[in-house]
């Protein structure tokens, strides 16, 4: 890319941003932004396509916002509050000890994780908000290991373009790229404010985006998988969530 369109980029892309901060405070960004197809240039709408260029241009490296312990919130809203099918509660009769995270895809080791395997690596937490595409929000800490600490330990391979993972609910299965997915706040999450993860939050294992909308911090996690191209995943768009009419990229 030469400078002049490159500068021409980012300009046009501030002006996105901007907007797409106004949208995120109307809690309409999602529905609004329609399909982002995640890996065909040419199927992109115009603003789509700059508005996730730029975010990555501009924000690779940024931080989602990181809050003071008291503003944890006292009455943290949980959107899913039941156990969410047989096989979980299983899985919750025997105390999640068979629960599994299987690592797959473009990586050198498979591996087949317990929660226990989690718990034995780095644990790491942060104090971030959940927000809502419908327009709800709350903040409290997250306990787990970032995701980049799974995803060498099993070798990821260089060609790998995203990470999908996929919750015991099968509806529910997301699809971030590799700037989230080696990103220091996405996190395995085993805890939240100092106890365990409770099932209301997606207990025993959820994985946290914090950079991006609510609905791509999937709940019941139980493998996730590495790949160069979405086409094979579902209807080829990346994640549940442009199925259903949201965007695949969901950055707040
Ligand atoms: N498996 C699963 N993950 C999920 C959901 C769900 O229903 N099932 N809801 C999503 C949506 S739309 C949001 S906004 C957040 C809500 O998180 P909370 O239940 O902690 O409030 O979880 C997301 N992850
Ligand atoms: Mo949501």
């Amino acid at each position: 890319m030469n400078k002049i369109s490159r500068r021409k980029l980012i300009t046009t892309g501030l002006a996105a941003t901007a907007s797409v901060a106004g949208l995120t405070a109307a809690a309409g960004i999602a529905r609004r932004y329609g399909l982002i197809p995640p890996d065909h240039g040419g199927i992109y709408g115009a603003g789509e396509t700059l508005t996730y260029a730029t975010q990555r241009l501009l924000t690779r490296h940024s931080l989602a916002r990181e809050f003071p312990r008291s503003m944890i919130s006292k009455t943290p809203f949980a959107n899913e509050t039941a156990p969410p099918n047989d096989a979980f509660k299983r899985h919750q009769a025997a105390s999640f000890t068979d629960w599994r995270l299987s690592v797959d895809g473009m990586v050198a080791q498979p591996a087949s994780l317990s929660l226990s395997d989690l718990r034995g690596l780095p644990v790491h937490s942060q104090i971030t908000e959940v927000v809502c595409e419908e327009g709800w929000s709350y903040i409290a800490e997250w306990i787990g290991t970032p995701l980049v600490n799974v995803l060498n330990a099993v070798g990821i391979l260089p060609q790998a373009r995203y990470i999908v993972y996929f919750s015991i609910q099968p509806d529910w299965w997301e699809s971030i790229d590799m700037a989230d997915a080696l990103h220091p706040q996405t996190f395995l999450t085993l805890g939240m404010n100092d106890g365990d993860l409770p099932v209301s939050f997606g207990g025993p294992l959820r994985l946290r985006v914090p950079r991006q909308l609510g609905y791509k911090s999937v709940k019941y996690i139980t493998r996730i998988t590495a790949t160069d191209s979405l086409k094979g995943f579902g209807k080829g768009l990346g994640s549940s969530a442009p199925e259903g009419g949201y965007a695949w990229y969901a950055g707040i």
